[in-house]
């Protein structure tokens, strides 16, 4: 049993988000998805237009998606990967080479997927602005 984690905001939910999570889970057995809760979201500088219990109710309703538990602080990314058992964190190409991400290869694989081009939630609100 293979498991993999990631880690997002993934709000106003898009197919690069769920190619993310296909690919994601094509690596192993089991996806678990650390969505980023509000409080979290304010660390990180981002506002999303779907709370936290909206975000994770979307998450969990895909197919591809096992488990989804809360992402609160940065630093919680060991303890996770011990808690779950897990052996490959997987993320976005936007990732590679980040400090939040290269030091967990002590503990487990780390993959960067490429990013899917040409969507983003900053551009659907971009875009949605000017209609
Ligand atoms: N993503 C993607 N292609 C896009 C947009 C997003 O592959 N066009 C990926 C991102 O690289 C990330 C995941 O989808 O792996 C979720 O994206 P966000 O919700 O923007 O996540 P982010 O705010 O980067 O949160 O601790 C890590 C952070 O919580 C990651």
């Amino acid at each position: 049993m293979k498991r993999i984690l990631t880690y997002g905001t993934f709000d106003l939910l898009h197919y690069g988000h769920i190619r993310l999570l296909q690919r994601a889970k094509s690596l192993g057995d089991y996806l678990i998805v650390a969505v980023s809760t509000d409080e979290f979201n304010k660390i990180k500088g981002k506002k999303s237009y779907y709370d936290y219990e909206t975000r994770k109710k979307m998450i969990e309703s895909i197919k591809y998606v096992d488990l989804v538990i809360p992402e609160k602080k940065w630093n919680q990314k060991v303890l996770d990967i011990k808690k779950y058992k897990v052996d490959v964190i997987v993320m976005g190409s936007d990732w590679a080479g980040s400090e939040q991400f290269e030091y967990l290869k002590k503990y487990c694989e780390v993959i960067y997927l490429d990013r899917t081009e040409g969507i983003s939630t900053s551009k659907i609100k971009e875009d949605m602005r000017l209609k």
